[in-house]
């Protein structure tokens, strides 16, 4: 199979909910050297067509979790690679969390993940986190960003309710969105500084920021 055969393949035994298939290309993936990153991407290809699924009800809930529990078992397999790959100069400290009503997470923990690897601190509060919560601990940890998790359409309130409250509080360091579903919209609306639907260009984004506060605290 070729690279592209064997990318298709993975994709399509996620969006199959095909386990054991699916684990098994990401063996043979790993052991051919394939870039681990790339993987995760065709992964999330996968997932995104299982939620086109749950759209039309081909599949059900059990399908969502059932898909769940694939991509957790891929970032089992994935996580010691990466760690051992992705390293990086020391960077700031990240508050990140998955927005309250919303308890979707494996987006968010690979960011955390990645993040880490990247030697930044991350302050990971867990899913369904209320406002509050988010703010109390930017007051407490000082962080130089602050990400925002959620999937949900009705996460968008959620999100423009612990922005409003963080900045009420005096936070005014950038506040960066992620989720699959976010759009430039959802931005502006939720009043959020960066939004991205990806974790390696949140990653990168979150460098160029940490580069702009660092360089603003020598000025
Ligand atoms: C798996 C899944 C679940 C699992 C989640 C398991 C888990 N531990 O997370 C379970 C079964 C729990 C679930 C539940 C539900 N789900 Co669901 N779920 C999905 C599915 C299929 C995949 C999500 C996923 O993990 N994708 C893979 C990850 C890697 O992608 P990601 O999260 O987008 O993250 C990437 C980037 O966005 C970015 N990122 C993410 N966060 C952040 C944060 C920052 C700061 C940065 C920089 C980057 C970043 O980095 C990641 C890697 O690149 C999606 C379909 C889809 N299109 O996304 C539906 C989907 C999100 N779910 C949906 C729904 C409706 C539900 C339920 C309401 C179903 C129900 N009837 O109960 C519940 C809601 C529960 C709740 N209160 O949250 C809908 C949402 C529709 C909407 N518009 O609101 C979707 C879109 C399916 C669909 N098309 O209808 N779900």
């Amino acid at each position: 199979m070729n690279n592209t055969d064997i990318s298709a393949t993975l994709i399509a035994a996620i969006a199959d909910l095909q386990e054991e298939t699916a684990l098994a290309l990401v063996h043979q993936r790993l052991e051919a050297g394939d870039d681990s990153l790339l993987i995760i991407e065709d992964c999330q290809e996968g997932m995104r067509q299982v939620g086109v699924r749950y759209e039309r009800n081909e599949y059900y809930l059990a399908g969502l979790i059932m898909a769940g529990e694939i991509f957790s078992q891929v970032m089992e397999l994935l996580q010691p690679v990466i760690e051992r790959q992705v390293s990086g100069q020391a960077s700031g400290r990240i508050v990140l969390g998955t927005v309250e009503g919303d308890i979707h997470d494996l987006g968010k923990n690979i960011v955390n993940m990645l993040l880490s690897c990247h030697n930044f601190v991350v302050h990971d509060l867990g899913v369904d986190v209320a406002p509050t919560t988010f703010a109390e601990q930017a007051t407490k940890m000082r962080p130089h960003l602050v990400g925002l998790s959620g999937l949900l359409t009705s996460s968008y309130d959620a999100m423009r309710e612990t922005i409003a409250l963080l900045r009420s509080r005096g936070y005014q360091k950038p506040i960066i969105i992620g989720g699959g579903q976010l759009s430039e919209e959802v931005c502006q609306y939720v009043s959020a500084d960066h939004w991205t639907t990806d974790a390696v260009a949140g990653v990168v984004l979150c460098q160029r920021l940490m580069a702009e506060q660092v360089r603003e605290d020598e000025d």
